[in-house]
């Protein structure tokens, strides 16, 4: 079966005024939407690929034929990554995580506050266009950057909360001012889906 592009769960302008409805609207209908088209025709003549899951096939990009490597890669990992996006947000969100992902980030980083420095730090130290993660990898949890649609799975990682940091995700209502952008996102995080995610790895 093909991949499709996963509905969003909340209204495109759901999300403002932290992320506007015109740029949901093409972030989600276009961009995500093209990664879900490209990922689609580079499978169609490789049916044993696409019997994988894509989670495997990011896991171990090394196993996926070399022609279509770099399509499962980008727009594989567009789509895997774009669609953990849209549920690690919410209208109403923000505020601090609860329950064992909150002690887990106290006993990690010090503190939320913490937390947010260095995740913040990440989103902007990603020179060009990129992700800033919370991973989960040999049982602790890891703050990282990846370039372009590289996923945390084709490090061994586990994503846990992602954080779009290309220009696309921000740059009509933020222009270049990504800092600002990696502030107010804080207010759209969906702490109790990142929270479900932690307790489903760290019982594994
Ligand atoms: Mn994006």
């Amino acid at each position: 079966m093909p991949y499709i592009l996963p509905p969003l769960s909340y209204d495109y302008n759901a999300l403002e005024p932290f992320i506007d409805a015109r740029t949901m609207e093409i972030h989600h209908g276009k961009h995500h939407a093209t990664y879900v088209t490209n990922l689609n025709a580079a499978l169609e003549m490789h049916q044993k690929v696409a019997a994988q899951s894509l989670d495997a096939l990011l896991r171990d990009l090394s196993k996926v034929p070399e022609d279509i490597r770099a399509a499962v890669r980008n727009s594989g990992g567009g789509h895997a990554n774009h669609t953990l996006f849209w549920t690690n947000m919410k209208p109403q969100g923000g505020g601090v995580p609860t329950g064992a992902l909150a002690e887990v980030i106290t006993t990690t980083f010090g503190d939320f506050k913490k937390f947010q420095e260095l995740f913040s730090k990440a989103a902007l130290g990603r020179f060009g266009s990129g992700w800033a993660w919370l991973s989960f990898g040999a049982g602790k949890l890891v703050i990282h950057s990846t370039a372009n649609q590289d996923s945390p799975l084709s490090e061994g990682l586990t994503p846990l909360l992602a954080f779009d940091v290309w220009e696309h995700a921000y740059y009509l209502k933020y222009q270049n001012r990504r800092a600002e952008y990696a502030e107010q996102w804080w207010n759209v995080v969906n702490w109790d889906e990142v929270a479900e995610r932690y307790a489903k790895v760290a019982t594994v």
